[in-house]
């Protein structure tokens, strides 16, 4: 409490900010910074502008400090959405949700990481054996998560390159019971190729950094990334985490989790039979295509559980039904073999990614609950997913995730900005309307059916003959031309960003990328040989089998067209909105202080630009013209009756509302309220304060009462 009131750390909420400006509220969020305080409140959204340093305000003390408080009552933390997530979850039976936006390298994952730890130390006073072990599953759960789906980018260097959201599921108790991750689209396309200064996927180096001689001999692995193609160019680089010692974490949870023996040596098979892949040569001698290595296609068998013939033969050609029911095979081209391997190791990372969730979700899944017996069962979901992110080369993953981003901006913007504003109209409350930019416009741009980019995308990898992306760029043209947040190198020819022919530029909420459409066909369609997936279901190692269960399809079993990868994102996307949207939200929004990941430095210009973006300003004006707390009159009633003599135990006049009055006077802060139609509007949350206090204060004496009224003493 004492810290809320010492200005030389800065106003510690924005709505106290004397003017509503850009430039106070940077000079506030830098002069916080500068002191080391991170955190700061827009009401009951934290802005959190990432450290680059370790802090010391995540121990034991800290955590006993926010337990059961209110907001107003300590400095901003994460704890304290975590908290306030955590009380409504349990004193309101209501699923709450923490969402953790900001762009790529702002501080996400580490938040999602605090405020799981949060909710785990609170949580089972009791110590009791089951509730702790899925504490431990979840918290563990993050580690191996991120050795298989995080890497090292020119913006981060323990960057998300998949999506994250997290139910943990409540009992009546408000002890975890269980939980369940979603994952959305894995950057696949890193397992064969990275951008220059970055790495591959971190599991790949800690097992060869880290992996014991045996496991390495077993694998047929050499201890140098630079061995291999696939990890040749992070092989230099140096991230935060040392590898060697990762291995040894993730090798541990995986036990945690109960991943049996045999599942954990295959995840390690699998990782090296990619490795092996990447390595693998081919020549041509003008016929057929053969593979020059014949040991790594050896090494790969024994790692898969096939035979080096099989490899070979789904390697170098593909098995086609002709017209007339005849099976045949057909040689691949030296091109469609390279290709056909880097589609079969992105798809063999994929599916192992998915395959790990799945197990992890088995693990924490809530079994036996019983509603009757063991009461409402609740939720609070944490969403970390990659940020907003812009490099040299933006590709399909990049459009993905910025259109991910997009939506959870417009989530934003509607459940804090639009909902916030139509309330108070709905309710009668005075107050002036507030405008901010709407970025509904861009979600359209790439989602609208028909018009949308992904519809156009979609078009054009169903289109017969050889569709190019140049072709769908042209399609683009034609049908965006107009949009006012796109363009292309035809449409703006003296546009310096948009160098080549092949580049188009979406004007999104965060910022312009520049997009080259190379890639965007395939990698939309995804295809993978059949053959690959045959010999997978095939192999002689039932865990390895059991991620490939299409692969008992009969060659000439007509599958039906699978959705396309963009197509299957947005959907993916829509359903975490529509999830998110029916939970009571709360937002940590993360802000990136410079480029060069400096404890130091506070670039104005770059976090000014993050602040625009983010709507903050009109996040704080929304606050401010608006009320900090509301509360139907029933339910306030009910609550603090007890507080006053005209309302205890019930009261004899005409409405709720004027019973409400009374309370309110009765405290002295009628000039900090309004009535609205149904509810009851305080400005400050300090009002409320005094009279939880006194409520507090007035249980004990009550509880004493009612004792004595039982036991017929009164
Ligand atoms: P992101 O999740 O927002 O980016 P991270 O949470 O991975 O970003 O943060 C990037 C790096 O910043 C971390 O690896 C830490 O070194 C540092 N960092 C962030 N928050 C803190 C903190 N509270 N205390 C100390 N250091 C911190 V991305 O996943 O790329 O969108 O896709
Ligand atoms: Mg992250």
């Amino acid at each position: 409490m004492a810290e809320l009131d010492r200005l030389e750390f800065g106003k510690s909420d924005f709505v106290l900010l004397d003017e509503v400006t850009m430039e106070q509220f940077m000079q506030n969020l830098k002069l916080r910074f500068e002191k080391g305080r991170i955190y700061t409140f827009i009401g009951e959204v934290v802005v959190s502008v990432n450290p680059y340093a370790e802090m010391d305000i995540y121990g034991k003390e800290t955590v006993e400090a926010y337990r059961g408080r209110e907001l107003y009552e300590n400095p901003p933390h994460l704890y304290s959405v975590a908290d306030a997530a955590y009380k409504a979850m349990k004193r309101r039976a209501k699923d709450t949700c923490i969402v953790i936006s900001g762009e790529s390298g702002a501080g996400k994952t580490e938040a999602s990481k605090y405020i799981m730890q949060y909710i785990a130390a609170i949580t089972n006073p009791g110590q009791r054996a089951e509730v702790e072990s899925v504490k431990n599953v979840l918290l563990k759960s993050n580690c191996v998560l991120e050795a298989f789906g995080n890497a090292k980018t020119n913006r981060n260097n323990n960057s998300s390159r998949f999506g994250k959201y997290m139910d943990i599921n409540f009992n009546f108790n408000g002890d975890p019971t269980g939980g369940h991750i979603n994952n959305y689209l894995l950057e696949k396309s890193r397992v064969v190729q990275q951008q220059e200064g970055e790495r591959n996927f971190h599991s790949f180096y800690q097992l060869l950094r880290g992996g014991s001689e045996e496991m390495l001999q077993s694998l047929f692995l050499q201890r140098d990334p630079s061995a291999y193609v696939y990890t040749r160019e992070g092989a230099s680089s140096t991230t935060s985490n040392d590898d060697r010692s990762a291995h040894k974490a993730v090798l541990s949870a995986l036990k945690v989790i109960s991943f049996q023996p045999q599942e954990i040596d295959t995840i390690y098979r699998i990782l090296g039979t990619i490795l092996h892949l990447g390595n693998l040569d081919f020549a041509s001698d003008g016929e057929s295509v053969q593979v020059t290595e014949p040991r790594a296609v050896e090494n790969i068998a024994t790692l898969t559980g096939t035979t080096a013939a099989d490899v070979s033969k789904a390697l170098l050609f593909r098995t086609v039904a002709t017209g007339g029911g005849e099976v045949i095979e057909k040689g691949h081209s030296e091109q469609e073999v390279t290709y056909g391997r880097d589609a079969f190791s992105k798809a063999l990372y994929e599916r192992l990614f998915s395959w790990i969730v799945g197990r992890i979700n088995a693990v924490i899944e809530v079994k036996d609950y019983n509603p009757v017996l063991h009461g409402k069962n609740t939720v609070i979901g944490v969403l970390d997913i990659y940020g907003f992110e812009i490099f040299d080369n933006n590709s399909f993953e990049q459009f993905c995730i910025n259109y991910c981003n997009e939506k959870l901006q417009q989530l934003f913007i509607e459940l804090i900005l639009q909902q916030e504003q139509e309330e108070y109209d709905r309710e009668g409350i005075p107050w002036q309307h507030i405008d901010y930019f709407n970025n509904q416009i861009i979600v359209d741009l790439v989602e609208q059916p028909h018009r949308g980019i992904i519809s156009i995308l979609d078009e054009a990898c169903l289109g017969v003959g050889k569709v190019t992306d140049i072709m769908f760029l042209d399609s683009m043209d034609t049908k965006l031309g107009q949009h006012p947040h796109y363009t292309s190198r035809k449409l703006s020819p003296t546009d310096k960003s948009l160098e080549f022919q092949r580049h188009f530029r979406i004007r999104h909420y965060a910022g312009d990328v520049t997009y080259s459409v190379e890639g965007f066909l395939d990698k939309n369609k995804d295809p993978l040989f059949q053959d690959f997936k045959r010999l997978m279901f095939n192999s002689n190692n039932p865990v390895l089998s059991e991620m490939w269960p299409e692969g008992q399809l009969g060659i000439t079993e007509v599958t039906k067209r699978p959705l396309t990868a963009a197509t299957l994102f947005k959907n993916s996307i829509v359903a975490l909105v529509d999830k998110l949207a029916c939970k009571e939200p709360y937002y940590v929004r993360c802000i990136k202080p410079n480029e060069v990941k400096s404890p130091m430095l506070f670039d104005d210009a770059r976090c000014s630009h993050q602040v625009a973006y983010l709507g903050l300003l009109e996040n704080v004006r929304v606050r401010r013209a608006g009320f900090a707390y509301r509360q139907p009159y029933s339910r306030f009633l009910q609550r603090y009756k007890m507080t006053c003599e005209y309302t205890w135990p019930n009261h004899l006049m005409d409405s709720d509302r004027d019973a409400v009055e009374a309370i309110v006077k009765q405290h002295g802060f009628q000039d900090d309220v309004e009535y609205g139609h149904t509810k009851l509007f305080v400005r400050t949350p300090r009002s409320l304060f005094t009279l939880e206090q006194e409520r507090a204060a007035l249980i004990p004496i009550l509880v004493l009462f009612l004792q004595k009224v039982w036991r017929g003493a009164l």
